[in-house]
């Protein structure tokens, strides 16, 4: 194995294609023949996060959970791509900690509140909107904005083709062989 851990911290909103996004990064990294492995916060929620809800100390759990993995994994050399709505400043510094600066890369995957509620591929807005789940982000819990992302995909700007494109342009040249 010759290449260098990282950790692609994906943060955004629920609908706004972060797990679109990392399973077409980790099929566009194996094509190049990279190593990868892709936490997903919808399936670590089945397993090893199964007893967390969505209150503020339940997602900082399983953000100091789903790093300390990341790390594991990046440490062997993994390219570790990490899928999780990540929604506080504070929460996010809690994973760069854990897995430190140097391999620690935060992407955005920027799509506004509006457009994630239109496409509600789930229908996971259509209940919170009508007051059936509650602490739901950005409707009565919070989602701040990333000050400065490694890289940032507006999805709702371009097409899952381009924001592609962007990714493996922003991430390519930052694996170390
Ligand atoms: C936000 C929720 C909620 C609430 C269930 N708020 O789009 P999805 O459905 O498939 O992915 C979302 C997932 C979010 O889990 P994370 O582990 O990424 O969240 S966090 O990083 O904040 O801990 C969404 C679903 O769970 N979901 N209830 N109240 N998203």
């Amino acid at each position: 194995l010759k290449q260098n851990g990282v950790v692609l911290w994906m943060t955004g909103l629920s609908g706004s294609g972060k797990s679109t996004l990392a399973k077409a990064l980790e099929f566009a990294l194996h094509d190049l023949g990279y190593f990868t492995m892709l936490l997903d916060g919808d399936n670590l929620r089945t397993g090893v996060n199964s007893n967390l809800g969505f209150s503020e100390e339940d997602r900082m759990e399983n953000i100091r959970r789903s790093a300390e993995v990341s790390k594991l994994f990046a440490s062997a050399g993994i390219i570790t791509i990490c899928s999780l709505i990540s929604p506080t400043e504070e929460i996010r510094a809690v994973a760069k900690e854990i897995i430190g600066e140097e391999d620690f890369k935060q992407v955005h995957i920027d799509c506004p509140f509006e457009v994630c509620a239109e496409r509600d591929v789930k229908g996971l807005y259509k209940k919170a909107l009508a007051g059936e789940i509650k602490n739901f982000t950005g409707l009565d819990s919070p989602f701040d904005i990333p000050k400065n992302p490694f890289v940032s995909i507006p999805t709702h700007k371009q097409s899952l083709e381009d924001s592609l494109k962007q990714l493996i342009e922003a991430v390519v040249p930052i694996i170390k062989l």
